[in-house]
């Protein structure tokens, strides 16, 4: 069902219910640390937790209270602290910023104002209340925050403070698929102009040729990624780019981080750290925690290559049945707990090959939950592209300098996953809940 089915009740239904679920997971998220964690910066490429609280409140203030509702600045005199833009995330913990209990005061005040706001909303008008979208793209903003501050938790040391089961053991069916699936070639639709909580970088629908080409059929794991660690990959500058190979020797990348060699043994047994817990690493699970450049050379080590975006995309919606482009895998339902791996659920990828309900037609298992995939494409906009309702979403981030990931992993919410959802970072970027699948090109079809 999207947004855009709604009658005025059932979307106001959608949209409390996911506002008051993105509420839900930032409490947790915020209210099991102590005040001395919330302040404090974990990393320099992390904001501090308490910096996320405010933010995700003025951001909700300066789009639903002042650009839907037409009211005042709640505090002017705090706005600049919390625009992503006046203060890069390494100075943040430097700014007189609210404490603790004044940010979660905040953050209550302003929603308060925007479910009465939308009480009374009509859903018509100006573009911006089309379908809810502002609701809709502050909902999603919450939840992308929510995502950077589980990966602040996975960053902190000290015990742990967050718990979930694991996923289940992948199904019986999972050993005997094949390596990989073949996607047709010729053209599809990608991208949308349909989908009424689209950001803009997802806009408008698009028809892309793509030749035939071969796909993992799941993500590659943690036991496939050790046989290229094994095999002395990190050692071989064959298998880097050449600005990689530099970055691999400056940075000294030897494993995924938080990997380590038990004992610091030379054959010991690889674990790693998940929220703060030690632990074996699990040879059935997709590799997380890789950047670009390992998931490249990875790639080249095994005579393969990374998929290019619109080859990601056309193996998750297209369905050559019909020849039309889905909004899932699965097809165009919403996303559920049988169809992958979302929402924080588990605080780790499932293993591979797990959610066959969830596989898209080309057979490929994964591609939505789990972890985020690098693709080798750099971020840029799509043909049309229109930036809305603001620059500073996507279009100040075009460019070479940013790698496409595509299908959102196990720390996305439902809100803000959708086939055609991009997200991007630099390709020396490994704190972020990504692995990667690979590809190859397939035989031209001759008549
Ligand atoms: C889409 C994940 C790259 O975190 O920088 C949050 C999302 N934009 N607030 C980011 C976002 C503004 C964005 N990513
Ligand atoms: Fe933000």
């Amino acid at each position: 069902m999207t947004e855009s089915q709604l009658d005025p009740e059932q979307l106001r239904a959608v949209i409390a219910r996911e506002l008051t679920g993105a509420r839900q997971r930032t409490a947790l998220l915020t209210d099991s640390v102590d005040e001395a964690d919330l302040v404090r910066q974990h990393s320099p490429l992390m904001s501090p937790l308490v910096w996320d609280l405010a933010h995700i409140a003025n951001q909700e203030e300066l789009w639903l209270l002042r650009e839907v509702g037409g009211r005042d600045s709640m505090h002017p005199e705090i706005d600049p602290l919390y625009d992503a833009f006046e203060h890069p995330r390494s100075e943040r913990p430097t700014l007189p910023l609210l404490p603790p209990g004044e940010a979660r005061a905040y953050g209550h005040e302003v929603r308060g104002r925007v479910l009465d706001l939308l009480e009374r909303a009509t859903f018509t008008g100006p573009r911006l209340l089309g379908h809810g979208f502002a609701f809709g793209m502050i909902a999603q903003h919450e939840v992308q925050h929510d995502e950077t501050m589980l990966i602040t938790h996975q960053i902190r040391s000290g015990a742990p403070v967050l718990a979930a089961p694991s996923p289940g053991p992948a199904p019986a069916d999972a050993f005997r698929l094949p390596a990989e699936v073949l996607v047709p070639g010729g053209p599809f639709t990608m991208g949308t102009s349909t989908e009424p909580w689209a950001l803009d970088n997802e806009r408008p629908a698009h028809t892309v040729q793509v030749a035939p080409f071969y796909l993992d059929t799941t993500p590659v794991t943690g036991g496939a990624y050790t046989e290229f660690i094994d095999g002395g990959g990190y050692d071989d500058p064959r298998w880097w780019t050449e600005a990689g190979w530099e970055h691999r020797q400056q940075a000294k990348l030897t494993a995924p981080l938080y990997w380590r060699r038990d004992g610091g043994q030379k054959n010991g047994q690889w674990t790693r750290r998940v929220f703060g817990r030690e632990e074996p690493v699990r040879p059935d699970e997709p590799v997380v925690h890789v950047s670009w450049y390992e998931a490249d050379a990875y790639a080249r080590w095994a005579g393969r290559r990374l998929p290019t975006e619109a080859e990601w995309e056309k193996a998750a919606r297209f369905d050559p049945a019909t020849g039309l482009t889905r909004r899932y895998p699965w097809g165009n339902a919403d996303p559920e707990a049988s169809l992958a791996n979302l929402g924080q659920a588990f605080l780790r990828p499932a293993p591979a090959g797990s959610y066959p309900a969830g596989a898209a037609p080309c057979g490929a298992r994964q591609l939505v939950g789990d972890v985020w995939e690098w693709t080798s494409s750099d971020f840029g906009p799509y043909p049309g592209f229109e930036a809305w309702p603001y620059k500073e979403y996507s279009e100040v981030f075009f460019g070479p300098e940013y790698k496409v990931l595509r299908g959102g992993s196990f720390a996305v919410s439902a809100v803000a996953c959708r086939g055609t959802f991009r997200n991007w970072d630099y390709p020396i970027r490994r704190q972020i809940f990504a692995g990667f699948r690979t590809a190859r090109s397939g035989e031209a079809e001759t008549a």
